[in-house]
């Protein structure tokens, strides 16, 4: 039942309004109130989901989940979600064959059961981050349908009931619209995206079962495919449940047929989520494009949320302290709503108001 945050706010523990921070902005963060433990927690991120019955998530890495506690502390307050960054990858899970290693996943598992807090699940049939084993074992399609198999089965059955979503497929399509080439694509074809929901739907009937991809978020060859592709495995009665859009952004580049594409999507009855959202800007980001990524996280969110079955929203990351931009895009960061001195940004007020206009 959703509840009014207005009702109960406390304005002392608000993020500062834009106008106060602006003259912060220059030095790339607004210090953040601290909330006290008896704070209202409707005026935290978490607070505002809570109150639409929504998700918002981070990607949670082992490392500060482990060793940081100014980060768990944000992220404990701040989200009701949380998926592996890396713990349920296919590598970090069996690093040698019938070797599994649950360690790291089962620590987010359990974090995130004695914080309230939900876990999608991220990712079964990919195809990066495979184990050299899988990768350069020379199966035939027999095996690895089997391998497969009894991977989806394995993990998801493991976590049964306590993983609410699992990205099932990832990335499986090129810009153009084009089938990707994989490990599984390549011996299995297209059907192996059938089986692995088919698979999964056995293991939990209850998680809600994604297809997730990046460049899918603006009308386009790509979308089209995807789109193409989910009303094909609906229509066979597969169990696919949803479209998750990771939304790696540009600061300023939000694409405009955003919302009209996820609402097609929404349309034949899918669930759609933002799962991956960061906004990267060109370093050192000027005060300029931190209030444009602050708007940006604001579009972003209510891209989705203005959409009848969005299920939620996942920055991936929470703090510039963590974050996979600046090794894969040279000279850009800065990318996501908490700075690396964990104070928030702009962007994180962005992403509040996109939770909760009223904000
Ligand atoms: O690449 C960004 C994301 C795109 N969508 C799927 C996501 O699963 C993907 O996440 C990133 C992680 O954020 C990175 O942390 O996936 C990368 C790998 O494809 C992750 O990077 C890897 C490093 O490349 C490895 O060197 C490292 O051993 O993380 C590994 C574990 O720390």
């Amino acid at each position: 039942m959703p509840h009014s945050p207005r009702s109960h706010r406390r304005r002392i523990l608000h993020p500062l309004p834009l106008l106060a921070a602006g003259a912060l902005i220059a030095a790339g963060a607004v210090a953040l109130p601290q909330l006290t433990p008896d704070a209202d927690a409707a005026t935290t991120l978490r607070g505002y989901a809570d109150g639409r019955g929504v998700r918002i998530g981070a990607a949670v890495g082992d490392t500060p989940l482990t060793a940081d506690s100014s980060y768990t502390a944000v992220l404990d307050r701040e989200f009701n979600s949380v998926t592996a960054e890396n713990a349920m990858k296919w590598d970090a899970l069996e690093p040698s064959r019938g070797t599994y290693d649950w360690a790291a996943a089962d620590r987010l598992v359990a974090h995130a059961r004695a914080h309230h807090q939900g876990v999608r699940g991220h990712t079964l049939a990919w195809y990066a981050q495979l184990p050299s084993w899988l990768k350069n074992g020379n199966f035939t399609a027999a095996q690895l349908n089997t391998i497969l198999k009894n991977h989806i089965n394995t993990t998801v059955g493991r976590y049964k009931g306590k993983v609410y979503a699992w990205d099932v497929v990832n990335e499986t399509l090129n810009d153009d619209g084009s089938m990707r080439s994989s490990l599984w694509q390549d011996k299995l074809g297209t059907g192996y995206i059938a089986n692995a929901l088919k698979w999964a739907h056995a293991a939990d009937p209850a998680a809600k079962l994604y297809i997730n991809d990046y460049n899918i978020e603006a009308a386009g060859a790509k979308s089209d495919a995807l789109y193409a592709l989910a009303k094909r495995l609906l229509a066979q009665g597969v169990p696919l449940n949803g479209i998750g859009f990771q939304s790696h952004f540009v600061v300023g580049q939000v694409p405009p047929t955003m919302k009209a594409n996820l609402k097609r999507f929404s349309d034949l009855g899918l669930e759609v989520s933002v799962t991956e959202l960061d906004i990267r800007i060109p370093l050192p980001a000027s005060s300029a494009e931190l209030a444009q990524q602050s708007a940006d996280y604001k579009t972003a969110s209510e891209n989705c949320l203005g959409v009848a079955h969005c299920a939620g929203v996942t920055v991936w990351g929470l703090t510039d302290k963590y974050s996979w931009i600046p090794g894969t895009f040279n000279g850009y960061g800065a990318a996501l709503p908490y700075n690396a001195n964990y104070a928030a940004k702009r962007a994180y007020t962005g992403l509040s108001i996109g939770l909760n206009p009223a904000a």
